[in-house]
């Protein structure tokens, strides 16, 4: 008897696990529930049949299953009625897609920047955005009243922090942590108190920065050429203006040949035929030795470029205020990942 009680509980379960609407739960409680036809009421009515020492542990057997039937089937008839299905939702409707997100240009120029240096060789560094004043200035031979701290309106916070005015101070972070060689560069966010159609008070830069023994000014060269011919186009050009930051000496500003009139001269590069891109130089002796290297084993070059620059050329934005204004009508313009 215990042997039937017990396959008639797995198919009680397996036409349960099956029932797909009310009506199915109906036929499932009159196969097995009710007084009449049902076959747990018909197997309680031989109860008397059974060898009367056996009868009080089959009755139990028997009315145990029946209660677990009727607690399945209540839970099964509950669960049909809250179903979205009960409820009126039509399953078989095509489903709505939820906008999907494009990376800022920032961002996409940002990733296509990192790659083209990993290539190269260059790993990834950082630095923080709140820096002393040390590592933004003092460190790279910025000495306190020093006329070149005018050149970068910086926004000073309390307890003798500032926003870092560019990403230069991660060339200072890299000295002290790691030994030569090494080439990394540092591309992230920076501030100045700064604001018009090509300047805003929140911007990118990517520092670069290599040092191992023998590195001359002819790397620092290949290496930004290399750069903007990946970034730009094959036949760009690069030129080198002799400038001053005293962290580099021999220090300069260099400019790329136009992007977009290839250096015929158009409104974008003021009929010059060249676009200002960044600061480059050799790491200055004094910055080597103040960051535990003895510029006499070793030499490096380091420059830093416009980001927000790149983007705006890539892209054709004329002005850089636009980046930051998150305004969707303007992002929309720009799908890439
Ligand atoms: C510097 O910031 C130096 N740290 C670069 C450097 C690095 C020189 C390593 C030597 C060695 P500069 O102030 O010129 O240099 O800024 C570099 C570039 O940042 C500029 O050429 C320009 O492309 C961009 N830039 C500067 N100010 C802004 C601004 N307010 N908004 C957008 N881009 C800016």
């Amino acid at each position: 008897m215990q042997d039937r009680l017990q396959s008639l509980r797995e198919r009680f379960d397996s036409e349960i696990s099956s029932a797909a609407d009310a009506a199915a739960l109906v036929r499932i409680r009159a196969g097995y529930l009710s007084r009449k036809g049902g076959v747990l009421s018909q197997l309680l009515r031989t109860l008397k049949e059974v060898d009367p020492a056996q009868r009080p542990a089959v009755g139990d057997s028997l009315n145990s299953l029946k209660r677990y039937m009727e607690e399945r089937l209540a839970l099964a008839e509950d669960s049909l009625a809250t179903s979205p299905v009960a409820q009126g939702l039509d399953v078989s409707l095509p489903g709505r897609m939820p906008p999907l997100g494009t990376a800022h240009p920032i961002n996409q120029v940002r990733r296509e920047i990192e790659e083209i240096f990993l290539e190269m060789g260059f790993s990834l560094a950082h630095g923080p955005e709140v820096e002393t004043d040390y590592f933004n200035f003092v460190a790279l031979n910025f000495p306190i009243d020093h006329p070149a701290r005018d050149t970068q309106d910086t926004f000073y916070l309390e307890g003798g922090l500032l926003l870092r005015t560019h990403t230069s101070p991660v060339q200072i972070r890299t000295l002290k942590a790691r030994k030569p060689p090494l080439k990394i560069i540092a591309l992230g966010k920076v501030y100045r108190r700064d604001s018009d159609v090509s300047h805003s008070p929140m911007f990118h830069q990517v520092e670069g920065l290599a040092v191992a023994e023998g590195i001359t000014f002819a790397d620092l060269k290949g290496t930004v050429l290399t750069f903007a011919r990946r970034i730009f186009r094959d036949d760009t050009q690069v030129r080198f203006r002799p400038s001053y930051f005293p962290f580099v000496e021999p220090g300069a500003e260099f400019d790329l040949s136009c992007v977009l009139c290839a250096g015929q001269g158009c409104a974008t590069c003021k009929r010059s035929g060249w676009l200002e891109m960044g600061g480059a130089g050799m790491v200055h002796p004094e910055v080597l030795r103040l960051s535990g290297h003895d510029p006499q084993s070793v030499s490096g070059f380091a420059f830093g470029l416009g980001v927000d620059r790149i983007a705006m050329l890539k892209f054709g934005i004329d002005d850089i205020r636009l980046l930051f204004e998150n305004d969707l009508r303007f992002l929309h313009q720009f799908p890439g990942s």
